[in-house]
């Protein structure tokens, strides 16, 4: 997707121009995957913006950094200002926010521990990221391609390199005229989308994998789960197989770039009444009012930018 460009970037501390966020072609992150990083949303309020669960945010990003053995040069607290001054200084009302720690310039070689730790947080409008997924839904397409697994490269960490097998998959499901793709674990269990967590609704009863499955712990899956929890429903962490996705009622992706987004279809197979079926649609509207400020409850989710 296009990148539409603001003004300002936050580089190791400082705001410099957007055309000015640059680094070295051997910055060792490049050539290795060597970075973590995190997506975050704000969203327009009656106060102004605010970053949806902003601590939690920075807070995998330092798991992510401790499981690279990456020592983050900033407090989270640190961070969780670099991110409100950036969202500020470039005046945005809502957008997506993307705050990287990479292993910069100045070693070449697969032991990344003496190369710098550099940090940076941008931010530009991102609308939808799946489509048309807020009403009719997607349509999934389950990959050839496993998701990393435990004792490859850690599912839970948010690092950079992984990426590339999202990638595959991602390419796989877009090429065979799918929205999205959802990769299994090496067991044939399913773990997440190229990048979002699962849902299924079945008998009014919501099913998700358990992080041990190989899924990222997502922080929209954990504003769901609380979400659903408050309205009187019950969650059931376990195994998913392709069966249980194809015989559904309801399905939705969440994560920070997807949001909440219905799934229509998996390999062809349409779920329950092949759109967004309702709890699907309850949830949704609570995670944006939750996100917009105007639930009370949820409240503490927002940190505001001004
Ligand atoms: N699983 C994966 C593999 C994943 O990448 C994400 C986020 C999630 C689940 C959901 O996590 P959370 O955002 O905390 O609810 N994927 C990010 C990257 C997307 C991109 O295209 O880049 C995101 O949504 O920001």
């Amino acid at each position: 997707m296009p990148i539409r460009t603001v003004d300002k970037i936050w580089m190791d501390g400082e705001l410099v121009d957007w055309a000015d966020a640059k680094v070295h072609v051997l910055t060792h992150g490049l050539h290795y995957g060597s970075g973590v990083f995190e997506g975050v949303r704000a969203y327009e309020t009656k106060r102004g913006p605010a970053v949806f669960r902003l601590q939690d945010h920075i807070r995998r990003l330092f798991r992510s950094a401790h499981v690279y053995q990456m020592e983050i040069p900033f407090t989270q607290e640190e961070l969780c200002r670099g991110v409100t001054d950036t969202v500020g200084a470039n005046g945005l009302r809502s957008c997506y926010i993307r705050p990287l720690v990479y292993r910069g310039y100045g070693e070449m070689g697969l032991n990344p521990l003496h190369a710098p730790v550099n940090v940076s947080i941008a931010c530009w409008p991102w609308g939808a990221y799946l489509g048309d997924n807020i009403e009719n839904g997607v349509r999934a397409k389950i990959s050839s391609w496993k998701r990393n697994d435990h004792n490859i490269l850690p599912p839970g960490a948010k690092a950079t390199g992984q990426y590339i097998n999202s990638g595959l998959a991602k390419v796989e499901a877009v090429s065979g005229g799918y929205d999205e793709a959802i990769m299994l674990n090496m067991a044939g269990y399913v773990t997440d989308g190229s990048g979002e967590n699962v849902f299924i609704v079945k008998d009014g009863v919501l099913f998700t994998p358990p992080i041990s499955a190989g899924c990222l712990d997502g922080i929209t899956r954990d504003s769901i789960i609380a979400i659903a929890h408050d309205a009187g429903y019950q969650v059931v962490e376990r195994n998913l197989s392709r069966f249980d996705l194809y015989t559904a009622d309801e399905g939705f992706f969440t994560g920070t770039a997807a949001e909440v987004a219905p799934i229509r279809e998996v390999d062809d197979r349409a779920l329950g009444m092949n759109g967004r079926g309702p709890v699907t649609k309850e949830l949704q509207e609570t995670f944006f009012a939750a996100a917009r400020g105007e639930i009370e409850q949820y409240r503490s989710w927002l940190a505001y930018v001004d």
